[in-house]
Parts: structure tokens; C-alpha cells; sequence
């Protein structure tokens, strides 16, 4: 898929539309928060398979039951409409809470 930068005004605009998300050293950033590990790790794994499927991958950190996430295309020195689409996955993911 193309991948476009945005603007700070488009980044500002896309933001508002999407739960969980703020900037965070110039990238898109959120904290997930679940039961145990094996559920953080569950949900790291369903979000791997799509970040591969989607050839955009997070940056993340994982501490026992939180994950960290950080969203940018480095190819880009920004953040482009790919990172919302991650962004957008990754919420719904969270949200089905598949185990
Ligand atoms: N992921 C992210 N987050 N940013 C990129 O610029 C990027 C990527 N580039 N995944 C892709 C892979 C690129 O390196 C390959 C060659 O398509």
C-alpha cells in the first residue's frame, strides 16, 4: 500500500478519530494494559502477524502484562497514513480480546 506522510495538522485530525492514542516523541503512541502476560503476549503475537501481513511494523516494549507501542515509518522520517491503519488494527485486536 502507499504510504503518505502527514502534516501535523493531518496527525492532529487523524488522532482525534482513533481511541487510546496520543504523540509521543513524534510518533503515534499508546499503552495497552492486560490481564497477564500470556494475554499481553497473545496479543503481540495476533499483531505480529498482521504488522507482517501489512509490511509495517511497531516499534513496542513489553513489561509482564503492558505493552508499549510507538508508531512512525522510518522510511518516511514521520508518521504516514500506515501507522493509523497499524494503529486502527491494533485497537481492534485489543478489542476482540481473542485468547
Ligand atoms: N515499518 C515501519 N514502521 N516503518 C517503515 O518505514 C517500514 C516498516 N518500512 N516496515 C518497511 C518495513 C521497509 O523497510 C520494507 C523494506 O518494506
Amino acid at each position: 500500500m502507499k504510504r503518505l506522510k502527514l502534516s501535523s495538522d493531518e496527525v492532529t485530525e487523524e488522532i482525534a478519530k482513533i481511541t487510546g492514542w496520543s504523540i509521543r516523541n513524534q510518533k503515534l503512541y499508546r499503552q495497552f494494559h492486560f490481564k497477564d502476560f500470556k494475554e499481553a503476549f497473545g496479543f503481540m503475537t495476533r499483531v505480529a502477524v498482521e504488522a507482517e501481513r501489512m509490511d509495517h511494523h511497531p516499534d513496542w516494549k513489553n513489561v509482564y502484562n503492558r505493552i508499549e507501542v510507538e508508531l512512525n515509518t522510518h522510511d518516511l522520517g514521520g508518521i504516514s497514513n500506515l501507522d493509523f491503519d497499524l494503529a486502527i488494527r491494533m485497537n481492534e485486536i485489543f478489542e476482540s480480546k481473542i485468547s
